[in-house]
């Protein structure tokens, strides 16, 4: 890099270390090198893939269809791959991740089987001294933090765990041996999107699966299919318009929301749209009307219609009632895309189990004990989710400027500027982050969009002689405010979902990604790269 300023210090190692090999520190270590900065990438996984590369659960599978659940920054890319399935299932993603870790050279700057513990900025030369789990420590200019979001798989913490004497694995890091159900007692505790894909296919071969379910969650079907060759041809003929199509959209994937309201179109018409979004399959439902995760009696109109497909599709009337949610709105938790879910519970070998009403008390050495019955187990499969966006880099002793702690700054709630960057907090880059509208919207684009934004501004501050950026407090706080002020328009704040850390304990309550949608986000980057980066001031 010559004697530009970014890389001027003298015990620099990297201008830009990566932390995570997902889709985002994959994209982030192309472009980094594109721009000609060194950048070495820390993955704790011994293979790429990041999300795709844990969540290899039975059932697996995207709920945004692959020809837009891919990187779109390399037209001869997505010609030359093919998607087998509407819906990708797990192994052909991580196949596709690592495709892409081949196609772009990637590996020899990843470094696997090294997580990174600790980060701290040092205020005298303005870098960042990273800490690996194998004791190496390296000097670096810029941190991206590509750590994902849903990354921090929790831990079952019922008393008794460690007694079990069965097999027992989370969805959320699953082995890579294969794991057999035939003739088992299977227990899954956890019935949000992972729990909702592993049930029907653990149902297949389990002697008797047992669902351990807490909150009735909303599922639709995903009406996974192949995609034919002529769907692939015609998509492939004008990729680059539906790519651009796409990123105008809220959700920046080609789903389109009808914007008209649920309340204001006769009964008649409200379910012939609902049962069109049913039957074309998946989280599109979502989009049926424009007014859904806003008005609670349109919500309620399209909770209402997934409780009547309950009970049509479950056969024992007790059961249905049990799966029909009541507790939240429709969507305001993620809503789950299935196969055969709700369909599920027709089968002889599978009992659902209410543990709302009979929580489970502990874990016993042959199985799983309620307030109710005691459960016989060969197996328990923890289904029960993430320390969302925050448990990543809270997992990480990130030390910033003046020795402040990430977590003492996000004690009373996690808190960014645009989801970018952090006050107090110099040099670190967050993708797909709290105040980020990734969660909300297709992950891939959202993660280009992040990456596309950090290389502009790593690129100007190169050309300006800029060695420090950093959000103000200020901006942070507005931004704050923004998120809060979006979601506040909405019913996502009503449910005690992980958007606002509710499933975690001690968690504070404070609203996470921003909900005002990917193309008005994007927008608002664009305004504040073009004022110089306005909200981050520099040295
Ligand atoms: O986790 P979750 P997930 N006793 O937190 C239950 C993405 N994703 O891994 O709701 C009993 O949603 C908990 O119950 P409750 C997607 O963004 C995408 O399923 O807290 N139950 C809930 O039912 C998704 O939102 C895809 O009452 C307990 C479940 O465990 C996110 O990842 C596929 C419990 C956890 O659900 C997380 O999904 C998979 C306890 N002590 C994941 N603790 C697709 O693209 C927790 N639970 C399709």
């Amino acid at each position: 890099m010559g004697t530009d300023p970014v890389s001027e210090a003298q015990d620099i190692d990297y201008e830009v270390v990566i932390v995570g090999a997902g889709f985002a520190g994959l994209y982030a270590l192309h472009e980094m090198r594109r721009l000609g900065f060194s950048a070495h990438v820390y993955e704790a996984g011994d293979g790429v893939g990041g999300t795709w590369y844990w969540n290899r659960y039975p059932g697996a599978r995207c709920d945004v269809e692959s020809m837009d659940y891919s990187y779109s920054f390399s037209e001869e890319l997505q010609q030359d791959w093919t998607w087998s399935e509407r819906y990708a299932a797990q192994p052909e993603i991580l196949a596709y991740l690592n495709f892409v870790a081949d196609r772009f050279d990637l590996r020899r700057d990843i470094q696997l089987e090294t997580r990174v513990v600790a980060a701290t900025f040092d205020d005298a030369s303005n870098t960042w001294l990273v800490t690996t789990d194998g004791g190496e420590s390296v000097r670096t200019r810029f941190c991206v933090m590509a750590a994902g979001c849903l990354s921090a798989a929790r831990m079952p913490d019922f008393p008794g765990l460690s007694s079990f004497e069965g097999e027992w694995y989370r969805t959320s890091m699953w082995p890579r041996h294969p794991v057999e159900f035939r003739g088992k007692r299977v227990g899954i505790v956890g019935t949000g999107s992972s729990g909702v894909q592993a049930i029907p296919v653990v149902a297949q071969t389990a002697d008797h699966l047992y669902v351990f379910q807490r909150t009735a969650n909303y599922s639709v079907p995903a009406r996974n299919r192949p995609v034919t060759a002529q769907e692939a041809v015609d998509w492939k003929l004008d990729y680059r318009d539906h790519r651009r199509l796409a990123r105008t959209t809220p959700s920046a994937m080609l789903r389109f929301p009808n914007p008209r309201s649920a309340t204001q179109v006769s009964p008649e018409e409200r379910d012939a749209e609902f049962e069109a979004r049913w039957e074309g399959g998946g989280p599109g439902f979502i989009a049926a009307f424009a007014d859904l995760l806003d008005n609670r009696e349109a919500n309620e109109l399209a909770a209402d219609f997934v409780r009547r497909k309950i009970s049509r599709i479950v056969e024992d009337p007790e059961v249905a009632k049990e799966l029909m949610p009541t507790t939240h709105p429709l969507g305001t938790k993620r809503l789950c895309a299935d196969t055969n879910y709700y369909q599920t519970y027709n089968r002889d070998n599978v009992t659902l189990v209410n543990v709302q009403k009979n929580p489970i008390v502990e874990i016993l050495p042959k199985g799983l004990r309620t307030t109710e019955t005691d459960y016989e187990l060969d197996m328990i499969v923890y289904a029960i989710g993430f320390d969302a966006m925050t448990g990543a880099l809270l997992r990480i002793d990130v030390t910033g400027a003046g020795g402040t702690k990430l977590a003492d700054h996000w004690a009373a709630g996690a808190r960014t500027y645009m989801g970018l960057g952090i006050a107090g907090f110099p040099n670190m880059l967050l993708v797909a982050s709290v105040g980020s509208p990734a969660v909300l919207a297709n992950m891939p684009t959202a993660i280009e969009q992040h990456i596309d934004w950090i290389s502009d501004l790593l690129t100007s501050m190169r050309d300006k002689g800029r060695v420090r950026v950093e959000a103000t407090s200020e901006a942070e706080e507005e931004w704050v405010q923004r998120v809060n002020r979006e979601a506040a328009k909405t019913l996502y704040p009503t449910a005690n979902s992980w958007y606002v850390g509710a499933n975690i304990e001690g968690k504070p309550r404070v609203f996470l990604p921003f909900v005002g949608g990917f193309a008005r986000y994007a927008k608002l980057c664009d305004n504040v790269a073009a004022r110089d980066y306005a909200g981050f001031m520099f040295a």
